[in-house]
């Protein structure tokens, strides 16, 4: 099963066949997996609607190549290990055979509560074990999950559920995060009062609290486990049939449902994990994303799963009980590859080197970064500090819509450099274009970064509404998939990502369009108008500065409003998207035709108003003056 790639001459020659025949490249891959049926084509496709097919008329089911597979050869062997938030709850780890048996009685359980190949599953859960069965549950029975963070309110919630017209929901009732314990089974309630599609809310106990169960719709998970049996037959699907659907934020309006297949999928989260981490048999490896990303959908669960590794999963966050405390899991559980994002690395780093120098790290090999770009302080003091520098760093740049890592270094394998992500891997043909969409060929040059062939993980389709995965993802250049990034090429052809170029903003790693968070402060009734736009910020990356307009009826005490205005952006989106600056103003700085000048408010928000650029075309010129005068 060794699809591993081990030097540099081995990823040229690795790549050059995967330009020259993607097909064969990708055909010997696929031959890898477990498949009730072959193939009759690799590859279908077409940009223009768009179409992608990979393993045409494949079948299979992927929770048999995560699991059953491995029955034989490592069914003693440790699939998942469980940190909960409090270091005094004690871990619970799970061997391949017991993991495939708790999935098989959860997929019995959905069985026995309607749930039917094809029916999607809305699961709503904090980082437990049963988050982990309930994904693989899904997909062994063929419903389609929609795994929503926990920390997402109420709103967006029924939002996620109503587009895709989830029959049940999973969830628990409370969870652990750091000191506090948060509601959740509450926050699904409130979701279901407009969500007429659910029939069923399945609760795990994971606090042990009395929450209100609905009769007939509710029950618990302990007691369903009761009626089931441990063998549980997977469902054949076909390579093209949905695996899950995974809400994102794009620049307009709602999130949308990037839908993603099962072979495709499979082949391509299982290769690049494998290739990007130099993954080894024995190694025991930790990413830290939440499963409500898809980080943790593909490197979490399914790319370690399907490569038969030990992957950790920890409930807490990492400053709980203190800042110390991935350093601590890192050493209590062995763990040989460390994945995680470049605003806990820039957290931790604030916290102070005493908590990382009191561990020793030593079972540590290779450290990756996701979600948004690294600086080079953070990345140096990753390095050292974390991996003594002995650990190469892998800045893994990917998207929801790639369904795996694209650019990134193997590690230890290609070439690695300070915020760069590096080369692509093979399979993937990043172009950069200008403005025209004209193919930019030179080195050391920026552009906007397009795919121009199709990979195994790409997006298949925005669920329920195919014209807009063509409109947000084919349709700005002909034959292209645009990313949304803008990237920079060195003089050795790696690449490093600026970051987006639409209206999307990329907070702590989450993406948020500056139009969904507008659209939650405009619910605020003394909100007339709002602008969004992003700024830099030490932590998270990138911080939320709101521009608002207020009704007359508003109170007078500024402070008292913003208070308001926050509370609203919990309500609508979540805890995750509150703004962090909220400056009242009296107007927007508009052209004539109405559309706000963004450019001016980022400039604004920056603390750069030396050079704002032509003005000439506003509305009110005078509104500027009032906003750089406010500025926070
Ligand atoms: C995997 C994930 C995707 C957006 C993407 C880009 C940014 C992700 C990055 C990175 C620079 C990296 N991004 N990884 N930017 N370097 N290594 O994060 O998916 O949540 O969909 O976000 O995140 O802007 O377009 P997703």
């Amino acid at each position: 099963m060794s699809s591993r790639i081990h030097s540099f001459a081995g990823y040229q020659a690795a790549y050059q066949k995967s330009i020259k025949d993607p097909e064969g490249f990708w055909d010997e891959i696929a031959q890898t997996f477990t498949w009730r049926q072959p193939w009759d084509k690799v590859l279908d496709w077409n940009f223009e609607e768009p179409r992608v097919k990979w393993f045409v008329n494949g079948k299979l089911n992927i929770t048999e190549n995560c699991l059953d597979r491995h029955l034989k050869t490592r069914g003693n062997k440790l699939a998942l290990i469980w940190e909960p938030n409090d270091p005094k709850e004690r871990f619970v780890r799970y061997t391949y055979r017991e993991l495939h048996e708790k999935v098989c009685q959860f997929a019995n359980v959905l069985r026995n509560n309607g749930v039917k190949k094809g029916d999607r599953v809305c699961i709503y859960m904090p980082m437990i074990p049963e988050l982990a069965f309930s994904v693989l549950a899904c997909a062994r029975v063929g419903a389609v999950h929609s795994v929503i963070f926990a920390g997402f309110s109420a709103n967006s919630m029924s939002d996620r559920i109503k587009d895709a017209e989830a029959s049940v929901v999973l969830t628990s009732d409370g969870l652990n995060r750091g000191a506090k314990q948060i509601p959740v089974k509450r926050v699904v309630d409130e979701a279901l009062e407009d969500c007429p599609s659910v029939k069923k809310v399945i609760v795990v106990d994971r606090l042990g609290w009395a929450v209100k169960m609905v009769p007939g719709r509710d029950v618990y998970l302990h007691e369903e486990l009761q009626k089931v049996d441990k063998n549980c037959e997977a469902e054949e699907m076909d390579s093209e049939d949905m695996l899950f659907i995974l809400y994102t934020s794009g620049s307009t309006g709602k999130p949308k449902g990037v839908v993603h297949t099962c072979g495709g999928y499979m082949v391509y989260t299982d290769y690049t994990f494998r290739n990007v981490f130099q993954y080894d048999e024995s190694d025991i490896y930790w990413c830290t994303a939440d499963v409500g990303w898809i980080t943790g959908h593909s490197y979490l669960l399914y790319g370690p799963l399907l490569a038969g590794a030990t992957t950790v999963m920890f409930e807490g966050v990492p400053t709980f009980p203190d800042p110390g405390r991935f350093w601590q899991v890192i050493d209590k559980h062995g763990v040989n590859i460390f994945y995680t994002a470049p605003t806990a690395i820039r957290s931790l780093m604030a916290a102070g080197l005493d908590h990382v120098l009191s561990y020793s790290l030593d079972s540590l090999k290779v450290l990756g970064s996701v979600g948004e770009p690294i600086n080079e302080e953070a990345w140096h003091w990753y390095h050292i500090h974390v991996g003594k520098e002995r650990c190469p760093v892998v800045d893994t740049w990917w998207q929801t819509e790639t369904g795996g890592i694209m650019i990134s270094a193997l590690a230890g394998v290609t070439p690695m450099k300070p915020s760069h992500a590096g080369l692509p891997l093979p399979g993937v043909q990043p172009v950069l274009v200008d403005q025209n969409g004209e193919e930019i060929t030179e080195n050391e040059t920026e552009g906007y970064l397009c795919m121009k062939f199709p990979w195994p993980g790409i997006i298949r389709t925005t669920y329920g509404d195919h014209e807009r995965c063509r409109l947000s993802y084919f349709s700005t250049y002909k034959n292209l998939y645009f990313t949304g990034d803008g990237a920079r090429r060195d003089e050795n052809g790696l690449y490093r990502i600026i970051g987006r170029v639409d209206d999307v903003i990329n907070v702590s790693g989450h993406r948020f369009g500056t139009a969904e968070i507008e659209n939650a402060i405009n619910q605020n009734r003394h909100i007339v108008e709002s602008a969004v736009v992003g700024y830099p910020h030490a932590i998270k990356g990138q911080g939320i500065y709101a521009f608002v307009i207020c009704g007359d009826e508003a109170p007078v005490n500024e402070e008292n409003l913003r208070a308001e205005v926050i509370e609203t952006v919990v309500e609508h989106i979540g805890k995750i998207a509150k703004p962090d600056k909220i400056q009242i103003v009296s107007g927007l700085p508009k052209t004539r035709s109405g559309k706000i000048m963004r450019r001016i408010l980022r400039k604004v928000a920056e603390g750069d108003t030396t050079n704002l650029g032509d003005t000439s075309t506003l509305l009110d010129p005078l509104v500027v003056d009032e906003i750089i005068q406010g500025a926070l």
